[in-house]
């Protein structure tokens, strides 16, 4: 059998697909049930200092390439998520937690409670696309970015990797702030900001107006701004954005990625999803002779 294991700044995998932050990831259970479906690592609900319950319904559109949401950021709580990071963690589980706040000391804040909690790695949500005074604003400025991974890396030991928003006009400058921070990886990409409307009702169907898209729609935006990424920067990539298969995996892998996030595919796929795409990976790699993956990463570079 090929050889699919992988590594993202240090972090092991027993293969390079990871359950992306937002899907089945806000208790201890539903974490380890992920990981024991297959996953290599798992990305928690993105947590914040407080709780916090969302926007009201409706908060999901489904649509034909994908799924738009607008849920705002419900989460437990960094204090409230340490009973369920331990109930992962004790079970086995690769888990990256993911950390939002207002400022860079919340974020900084946020993720040293959550290194302490035993978590692998902490991915930074500086790219919700469309929670006011959160992720956008920090998107959207290069010195920003470098400033909040600053502040995260100065207080944790973990590897640091935030997740960059596609709405920009140059995403490769983005990462370079990010590398200039001290970002242990990036993660590309978050959702693309997006509306529908109901017709009939003359209005926007999210409660939100705004949310944001993923799935098979936005996958060839996703593994552009990984390629891009990788001529740019030295820091590996986990590659996001409407994985569904194995090929779809090889994409990312091959523009750039050691690892890439699923999510929406759990809707098409189901929780098998991660062991069904490392399997179409193993497939491709023996039926190409290759017996390490990690010899494909950034293939498609020439
Ligand atoms: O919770 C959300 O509404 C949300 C977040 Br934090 C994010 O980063 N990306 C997204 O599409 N939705």
């Amino acid at each position: 059998m090929a050889d699919v294991s992988t590594e993202v700044a240090g972090i092991k995998l027993r293969n390079p697909t990871m359950l992306a932050s937002g899907f089945l990831d806000e208790t201890g259970g539903t974490l380890l049930r992920v990981f024991k479906a297959g996953a290599g690592a798992v990305v928690t609900k993105s947590i914040g200092p407080e709780p916090r319950a969302g926007y009201d319904n409706p908060t999901i559109v489904e649509l034909e390439g994908g799924m738009l949401n607008s849920m705002g950021l419900p989460n437990p709580g960094i204090e409230a998520f340490g009973s369920e990071a331990k109930i992962a963690l004790d079970g086995g589980a690769v888990v990256v937690g993911s950390v939002f706040g207002k400022d860079p000391d919340e974020y900084a804040a946020v993720a040293k409670t959550l290194a302490g909690y035993g978590v692998h790695g902490i991915e930074l949500n500086l790219s919700c696309p469309h929670a006011k005074g959160l992720g956008t604003e920090i998107a959207q400025i290069p010195e920003a970015v470098r400033e909040f991974t600053a502040a995260v890396k100065a207080k944790v030991g973990v590897p640091v990797m935030p997740k960059l928003s596609p709405n920009v006009s140059n995403i490769a400058d983005f990462a370079q702030a990010a590398e200039d921070g001290g970002a242990d990886a990036v993660v590309a990409i978050n959702t693309l900001r997006a509306m529908a409307i109901a017709p009939e009702l003359r209005m926007p169907i999210l409660a939100n107006k705004y949310g944001g898209l993923s799935g098979p729609a936005i996958r060839p935006v996703g593994v552009r701004c990984v390629y891009e990424i990788h001529e740019a920067v030295d820091v590996p990539i986990v590659g996001v954005g409407g994985v569904e298969t194995g090929r779809d995996a090889l994409e990312y892998i091959m523009a750039g990625a050691s690892a890439v996030q699923i999510g929406t595919a759990l809707a098409t796929r189901g929780l098998s999803v991660f062991a069904d795409v490392t399997a179409e990976i193993a497939a491709f790699l023996e039926a190409q002779k290759v017996k390490h993956l990690a010899d494909l990463v950034g293939a498609a570079h020439g």
